[in-house]
């Protein structure tokens, strides 16, 4: 019994010594400490022993078995040592490989001229207001005064949602909604960007595209303060040599009122392509607000006047960047949008 002893232990700890990987520790684990195993086959056969023996062998037993559970653990222990090194290798990084280079997004040119000519508005004491690009009809037109038969109103030229519910055909309708919600206090200077929608789809028209509309309530303005204020403005946003001329015009919403035209920002009114040979570019539309919006939205024509001006953002981005097609605007190119 005793060499039986000897030789298991000695094959258990040269099985263990050759072990490649832990599967294999454990198998061995189990064949010579399970309840099935060797040494516990070998310590049932212990009852034919002599009493004498007994102790002796009992002993003996004990330490082959603490001494395979020793080669198991110490086994066990520095493969999964190796292991750890092993992946440590394998996630060895190169240092030479180059960079990972990052899409860094920025403004589309529209979103930043908007921001720019909200900066300028604000830094004369305009705030920025908001309206609804589903709008109803009462914003759109009614409280601008456009007649009932306008062509504007029609299915063909606008997008109608439902009864009454149109997308905005233009940024005015943000100014009914301020003007309402003030009247009758003074003075009033506001101004709203954003999205607008018509029935026109060509090369030089786009069923979406954008505005900035701004107005201003007070006793006694003018059209010299509509004047003055645009020529900053436009001093701002073309360069402190610009001029600006003012011509005769129409709108449902505004009595009088003009298209105003700045100096041309590529020739300086000397004559260009851009300008057609004029030196001067058509930019915004303007006028005195109509007594009846005034009295619509709850002020008194009697007492307060006020200007308002609207313009399309597309076209000014176009001449400041010099693009020249429309649709650019929203293939969403990037090797367009890259160069802003
Ligand atoms: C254009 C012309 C214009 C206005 C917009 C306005 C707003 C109110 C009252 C009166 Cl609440 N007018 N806005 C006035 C004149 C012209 O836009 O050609 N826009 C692109």
């Amino acid at each position: 019994m005793r060499e039986k002893l000897e030789a298991l232990k000695r094959e258990a700890l040269d099985r263990i010594s050759a072990a490649g990987d832990l599967n294999l520790v454990n198998e061995i684990r189990v064949m010579y400490l399970g309840k099935k195993g060797e040494l516990t086959g070998i310590l049932r056969g212990m009852g034919s022993l002599s009493p004498e023996e007994r102790p002796v062998i009992g002993q003996l037993a004990n330490e082959v078995r603490e001494s395979i559970e020793n080669g198991l653990n110490s086994k066990t222990a520095a493969l999964k040592e190796a292991e750890k090194y092993e992946k440590l290798d394998r996630e060895t990084i190169d240092v030479t490989l180059p960079g990972r280079t990052f899409n860094v997004g920025r403004r589309h040119p529209l979103t930043q001229v908007m921001n720019e000519i909200k900066e300028i508005f604000l830094g004369l004491g305009f705030e920025i207001a908001d309206g609804p690009e589903v709008e109803l009809d009462y914003y759109n037109f009614e409280a601008l005064n456009f007649p009932a038969d306008h062509p504007a109103r029609d299915m063909q030229d606008s997008f109608y949602i439902g009864d009454g519910v149109l997308l905005r055909t233009h940024t005015s309708s943000v100014q009914p909604r301020v003007m309402e919600k003030k009247a009758p206090a003074i003075p009033v200077k506001a101004i709203g960007l954003g999205k607008v929608y018509r029935r026109d789809d060509d090369a030089t028209h786009s069923p979406m595209f954008h505005q900035v509309e701004g107005f201003m309530i007070d006793k006694k303005i003018s059209f010299s303060d509509l004047k003055g204020v645009l020529l900053i403005v436009f001093r701002q946003m073309f360069g402190e040599d610009r001029q600006i001329r003012l011509r005769p015009s129409f709108f449902p919403f505004t009595e009088p009122s003009a298209e105003v035209d700045v100096s041309c920002i590529i020739c300086n009114g000397e004559g260009c392509r851009t300008c057609s040979n004029t030196g001067w570019l058509e930019i915004l539309g303007a006028g005195m607000i109509h007594p009846n919006v005034l009295k619509m939205s709850g002020y008194d024509p009697e007492q307060v006047t006020g200007f308002a001006f609207g313009m399309g953002i597309e076209r000014v981005v176009m001449l400041k960047y010099g693009i020249d097609d429309l649709r650019l605007y929203f293939d969403n190119d990037k090797r367009f949008l890259a160069q802003f």
